[in-house]
């Protein structure tokens, strides 16, 4: 059985399957091995200047000769530059986060670049489905980072609804089961973050690998609800701080304060107490750190098993 769709046709990739463009941890090695695995590797670019971003792209194209994109976090300061950047390199994918691409997406198709916004709302999709983009990823609650208010289950078919794009589920998606589970809510593809956190070729530091590999299923906790910036973490010395300040006189200012760096401090120096270790609720179910092209058969070959045994019946025959 082929795992083939409209996302696959649109971005010349074997298998339907994204990885998320995590700041800090999706660099060059990690989006190349994606890409040579058949899946779609993404750079992210976060809120890093456009010379680095630069130089990822450069490392990637030089790894890999199959499709890969970048990831822009519409919060950055250098927006702007990156998007000129995606258009002067000309980047395959772009797919963007925490905000609303609009008045980038033109420009970007007219260099060849697909656009792929990441949306947690109906409202949102409806409006970027006027500015023709791609396709959607939809992303859940159970995500990683900066998360929507609904949770994937109810929030990927409500956007297949209103959009006639490829919808790419994202949020809670770790194996096969997952993905199967993606496809029978109407999605086309799917992206995961977390899972390829773990992968052999992701730069992250080693201590948040075994910070994933030892953590439990309530191990997450969503924290800046209050600043309307809500982040999903690995709970430790910093959530509990966040928290305390949440719970308490809460002050703007101070939670700024205790952010700043945070997520560097985390993966890249491996700070896993005091580091915004931001990571979705399917953390505890990494287990081992394994190629990412292994990790996107497996997940191919668990697809293909999940959806037989789907046609075969539920319903044991006696
Ligand atoms: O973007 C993410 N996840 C992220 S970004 C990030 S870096 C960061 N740095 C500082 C503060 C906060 C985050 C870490 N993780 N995922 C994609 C995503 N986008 N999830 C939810 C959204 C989203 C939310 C609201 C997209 C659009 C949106 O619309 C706002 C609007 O203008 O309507």
């Amino acid at each position: 059985m082929n795992i083939y769709t409209r996302v696959c046709d649109a971005l010349n990739i074997k298998y339907p399957v994204i990885q998320g463009g995590m700041a800090w941890v999706s660099t060059a090695s990690l989006a190349a091995a994606v890409s040579e695995g058949g899946g779609l590797g993404i750079i992210g670019a976060g809120q890093a200047p456009p010379d680095w971003v630069r130089e990822q792209i450069r490392k990637a194209k030089e790894s890999t000769s199959r499709p890969f994109g970048v990831n822009i976090m519409m919060m950055s300061p250098y927006v702007d530059d990156i998007m000129q950047l995606l258009i002067e390199e000309k980047v395959d994918v772009a797919t963007t986060g925490a905000g609303n691409p609009g008045k980038y997406v033109k420009d970007l198709q007219d260099s060849g670049c697909k656009v792929i916004p990441v949306v947690a709302s109906v409202a949102l999709a409806r409006r970027l489905e006027r500015s023709n983009v791609d396709a959607f990823i939809a992303e859940g609650r159970e995500a990683g980072g900066h998360v929507g208010e609904l949770g994937t289950l109810p929030l990927v078919p409500q956007i297949v609804n209103a959009v006639n794009v490829p919808v790419i589920a994202a949020g809670g998606i770790f194996n096969g089961k997952g993905v199967a589970a993606a496809f029978a809510l109407g999605a086309e593809g799917v992206q995961m973050g977390t899972r390829f956190m773990s992968a052999e070729e992701c730069e992250v530091h080693s201590n948040i690998k075994q910070f994933l590999i030892k953590s439990r299923d309530r191990d997450t906790v969503v924290t800046g609800n209050s600043t309307g910036h809500p982040v999903r973490v690995l709970k430790n010395k910093l959530s509990k701080q966040f928290e305390e300040l949440e719970k308490n006189c809460f002050s703007p200012e101070k939670f700024e304060e205790l952010g700043v760096g945070a997520l560097r401090k985390a993966m890249v120096d491996g700070d896993v107490d005091y580091g915004s270790v931001m990571a979705g609720q399917v953390s505890a179910m990494v287990k081992e750190v394994e190629p990412a092209s292994q990790i996107i058969q497996q997940i191919i070959e668990e697809t293909q098993q999940v959806i037989i045994q789907l046609g075969d019946g539920m319903v044991k025959k006696v």
